[in-house]
């Protein structure tokens, strides 16, 4: 049974982004476009709370179910949420066309209810050697987020 998944995106930063998963166990499409960013990369997560009472700051940190370190979306050791990054070209929208076989919109884990975070400044995927790399990729100010919310089909 197919899941699909929107989140609308407000803040400096605002878009609108699907997630669409065909069944338990397959990977998740994330396709969307966001406006509003500099030209450069963007670090893109699935935070843990779909709380935004405070703004961005109330998702809390990078959704972490398994307990590990800030990584790429290719590494083995990430967290759940780590997207890793979206490239804005400069004026026009940027757009969002990922495929990730961590995340799922189904069981205990799955990311609707969540919060996709988009920030100021580059994840540098664990890699930068910044005190926050292994925690928050050192991705800088939250300039925009939403909740992922179910869709319908
Ligand atoms: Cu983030
Ligand atoms: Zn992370």
């Amino acid at each position: 049974m197919v899941v699909k998944a929107v989140c609308v995106i407000n803040g400096d930063a605002k878009g609108t982004v699907y997630f669409e998963q065909e069944k338990e166990g397959a990977p998740v499409k994330v396709t969307g476009e966001v406006n509003g960013l500099d030209k450069g990369l963007h670090g893109f997560h699935v935070h843990e709370f779909g709380d935004n009472t405070n703004g961005c700051m109330s998702a809390g940190p990078h959704f972490n179910p398994h307990n590990k370190e800030h990584g790429s979306p290719c590494d083995e050791n990430r967290h759940l949420g780590d997207l890793g990054n979206i490239e804005a070209a400069g004026n026009s929208a940027t757009k969002v066309n990922i495929t990730d076989c961590q995340i799922t919109l189904f069981g205990a884990n799955s990311i609707i209810g969540r919060t996709i975070v988009v920030h100021a400044d580059p994840d540098d995927l664990g890699k930068g050697g910044h005190e926050l790399s292994k925690s928050t990729g050192n991705a800088g100010a939250r300039i925009g987020c939403g909740v992922i919310g179910i869709c319908k089909i």
